[in-house]
């Protein structure tokens, strides 16, 4: 499209909607109307895809997330309609910023972390292989809290994102589906013997679709995000007569639950999963009818995926609707489900793994409950003669009172995986091992990725262009072609160029930080960052314990020769998750100390920046020297973060945990600072039982003064939390192993500050770590779900439609 078509298309929209020239109008109203133009571009193929797919019936993934997070839209969509710079011209050519007007967008922050951000990166890369893939999710009226920090303490306040409306979605009233929740579920004989149920009480709540275009990058493909929102249904609005009843029935797709890996029972959310999964469930059957093609052949048609556990009950409502609904005979549609349904696991933290009374289950959803039940049951029937019955007791999906979700998962899967090797592997060796007995052939492993249109195109331009004009555009499409930049490693000119990008993502960050903190830091000290979910197995607490082993050198030595470091910290806690809160304080607190300590002459800052989301982590990536990877081995589950932030040339300091060993093994053990214990020795300790914090404690007087700093006075006004991670350093024996690595981290990071005060190596290894980034582009993993579990195919009859792109 040539610019002067979009500043046609700009001006009649704004004329539309505000009855405003363009030289009038805010970025907030620029937005809208640039954000409305960009719907219409896609709005034709969207439409194309959707009729492509009927007619040529080609089989499509459904990914089912209780979290998505996009993040903004405006720009990637600009991007992969191939208008970024046309509107990036144009903007400037209006004396606009295009990132003006872009930042007015709400961050779509219907996610916690790394979870979420995944299942967002996937459909960005779905659609940009032209495979047909939609999402399957909720909308909630309020994404995660927003952060703030009140004398150094996290306070959460509400995002109110949808509060100007949302551009990019479309309400698909149509489409609607009933929800049944409660009652008493009979089962009576019919005439031909059949178990019939017959439910009595409950109360139907109605899932009215929110659709979002998923566009590929130019490619004319654009997928479904389909996002479920509560509303009461028509007939039985005279049962919500009053306020307080819809509200009460309002509050189910309200809030997500802020917690990523610690969720406690509640029934909220119990109705939240069986929600999104009936509302998506029902309309996936609906549309296979369309079809034409008898039930039995579903697996042809339809892959469903199960993102972590939340999703589960998509195994017991496909049931109920092929038994229930379409008279199938059990074994038949239980052959279906299974066929039909994926499942990915994300975390060994047992925490996580999701259990529900059976109480609440008959109280919420008696027909799930009473299949589930049935299931459970004929596994135990099943497999009676082929394994020990202490095995079957252990895997069963009922145990003790309370149905375990990733059971009912696995059970009714047909593949299990993991998201990266290691991780896997600790599913096959340890947290499902009874079930990889059971089923080994189900387990694989898909190790994570990122989509690099976002984490790179989008986030670092300054980077982009020296990568065009160094090895040419290929990348854009092809991310395995980073690897030419390998020919580069020893090219001054470039290694200059790469250092000159940084420096001005650097200067960008800086001055971010600068109006939101007031905080002055120097663009070419270290940027060293750690950014994720604030959780103890993620241990920001080692990379604080470092940065006071830093401080005290100075202090006994201000001349030492330290390589000036910015530490940044991007973390929310969740609210009820205690502890991090208290080293959320820590951190704010050590910030407080060492920024205002004259004697430390700037050599160290610590920054702590409010409110972490997508579009901070695409300042904050693009800037960073230095990646913090330094969770204790085999917690983290893969990573995502190191991912990114590899691509941008940081330079990884890491344990061999989750996706970081095939980061290093990607580089090679000098482009990257490993340390600390292996997995292999963590499980040691596990079976030793010999782990002792405190003899690490007294034999090292570093250490000693660095975990004293938490109770000595130190650091001020930090009595209560210090003694807490005191506490749980020494009196609780370090749950995860900071006393064991201290020394080998800050050996490593020792290492890093020498590598720096070497630029040209620096650059080089910075260099390495971006040509070998390529392997985790979400699209080749994108690509392996789809050939190894799902089994779909680019959308062959997509053919463009003359000029469909433009308008
Ligand atoms: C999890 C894990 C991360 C993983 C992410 C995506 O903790 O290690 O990278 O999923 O698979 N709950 C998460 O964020």
């Amino acid at each position: 499209m040539e610019k002067a078509t979009l500043q046609e298309l700009l001006e009649s929209r704004l004329k539309d909607i505000f009855s405003i020239e363009i030289a009038e109008a805010s970025p907030q109203e620029l937005f809208l109307a640039l954000a409305n133009v960009v719907k219409s571009c896609y709005a034709n193929d969207w439409s194309q895809t959707r009729k492509n797919l009927l007619v040529e019936q080609q089989k499509q993934a459904y990914y089912f997330s209780i979290e998505f997070l996009p993040g903004k839209l405006l720009k990637s969509n600009l991007l992969n309609l191939g208008l970024l710079d046309t509107a990036e011209e144009l903007f400037e050519e209006l004396s606009f910023s295009l990132d003006e007007v872009a930042e007015v967008e709400k961050d779509m922050a219907l996610g916690n972390g790394g979870l979420g951000r995944l299942a967002s990166c996937f459909m960005d890369s779905l659609a940009s292989l032209g495979l047909p893939g939609n999402g399957n999710g909720i909308r909630y009226n309020y994404g995660l809290f927003k952060q703030k920090f009140v004398d150094g303490h996290q306070v959460e306040l509400p995002d109110d994102w949808l509060r100007a409306g949302n551009v990019w979605e479309v309400r698909k009233e149509s489409k609607a589906v009933d929800i049944q929740y409660g009652g008493e579920v009979y089962l009576i004989e019919d005439e031909n013997g059949r178990l019939r149920p017959e439910r009595h009480g409950g109360y139907v709540w109605r899932a009215v679709p929110y659709d979002t275009g998923m566009v590929g990058y130019q490619n004319d493909m654009i997928n479904t995000l389909r996002l479920w929102s509560v509303e009461v249904p028509a007939a039985e609005e005279a049962n919500y007569a009053t306020i307080e009843s819809r509200r009460s029935l309002e509050d189910l797709t309200a809030v997500l639950y802020p917690d990523d890996s610690n969720e406690r029972g509640k029934k909220t959310r119990l109705m939240q999963e069986y929600f999104f999964v009936s509302a998506g469930i029902q309309s996936i059957v609906r549309y296979y009818l369309k079809l034409n093609h008898p039930l039995t052949m579903m697996s042809e048609k339809i892959a469903i995926h199960i993102n972590d556990t939340h999703p589960a009950l998509c195994v017991s409502e496909l049931m109920r609707l092929l038994l229930d609904d379409h008279d199938l005979p059990w074994e038949q549609a239980w052959a279906i489900t299974v066929k039909v349904m994926s499942y990915t696991n994300h975390t060994i933290m047992a925490e996580a793994l999701e259990k529900w009374p059976i109480d609440l289950f008959k109280e919420v959803i008696p027909r799930n409950y009473q299949i589930i039940e049935e299931i459970d049951r004929r596994y135990l029937e099943e497999y009676a003669e082929v394994h020990e019955a202490a095995l079957l007791n252990r895997t069963r999906i009922i145990i003790n009172g309370q149905v375990h979700m990733a059971h009912l998962a696995i059970i009714g899967s047909h593949s299990v995986n993991g998201v990266a090797k290691l991780h896997s592997d600790l599913l096959k060796s340890v947290v499902l091992h009874d079930f990889y007995l059971i089923f080994p052939e189900r387990f694989n492993n898909k190790t994570n990725g990122i989509a690099q249109r976002r984490w790179m195109q989008l986030a670092n331009q300054p980077l982009s262009k020296v990568l065009d004009t160094t090895i040419g555009k290929s990348w854009r499409h092809n991310p395995q072609d980073l690897q030419l930049l390998k020919n580069y490693q020893e090219d001054p000119t470039v290694l200059q160029r790469l250092a000159d990008a940084k420096l001005t993502n650097k200067q960008a960050l800086a001055e971010y930080i600068q109006q939101t903190t007031g905080i002055e830091v120097d663009p070419t000290a270290i940027f060293d960052v750690q950014i994720k979910r604030l959780h103890a197995y993620k241990r920001q607490l080692l990379n604080v314990m470092h940065i006071l082993k830093l401080y005290f050198d100075l202090k006994d030595e201000p001349q030492a020769p330290i390589h000036p470091r910015v530490f940044i910290f991007g973390a929310k806690a969740a609210p009820s998750y205690h502890y991090a809160k208290a080293i959320i304080k820590v951190i704010n607190e050590v910030a407080n100390l060492i920024n205002h300590d004259p004697t430390i002459n700037d050599k160290l800052k610590v920054v702590f920046l409010e409110n972490y989301n997508v579009t901070l982590a695409e300042r904050i990536i693009p800037a960073a020297d230095v990646s913090e990877q330094i969770s204790l081995a085999s917690k983290e589950a893969s990573g995502t973060s190191n991912m990114k932030l590899m691509l941008n040339g940081a330079v990884t300091i890491a344990t061999l945990d989750g996706a970081n060993i095939e980061i290093r093994d990607a580089i090679g053990d000098e482009n990257i600072a490993i340390f600390g214990l292996t997995e292999e020795e963590v499980y040691a300790y596990y079976a030793q039982q010999n782990y002792s914090a405190y003899a690490f404690y007294e034999e090292d007087p570093v250490l000693q003064r660095v975990v004293n700093a938490f109770i000595d006075g130190t650091i001020p006004n930090i009595e209560r939390e210090g003694r807490e991670v005191f506490d749980s350093l020494l009196k609780y024996n370090d749950e995860y192993f900071l006393l064991k690595d201290f020394k080998s981290y800050c050996d490593a990071q020792y290492r890093v500050d020498l590598a720096y005060k070497d630029q040209q190596r620096w650059q080089a290894i910075s260099l390495m770590n971006i040509a070998n980034a390529g392997k985790f582009s979400a699209d080749y993993t994108v690509q392996n779900y789809a050939d190894d579990i799902w089994q779909i195919e680019p959308l062959y009859a997509h053919v463009k439609e003359p000029n469909s792109a433009s308008l």
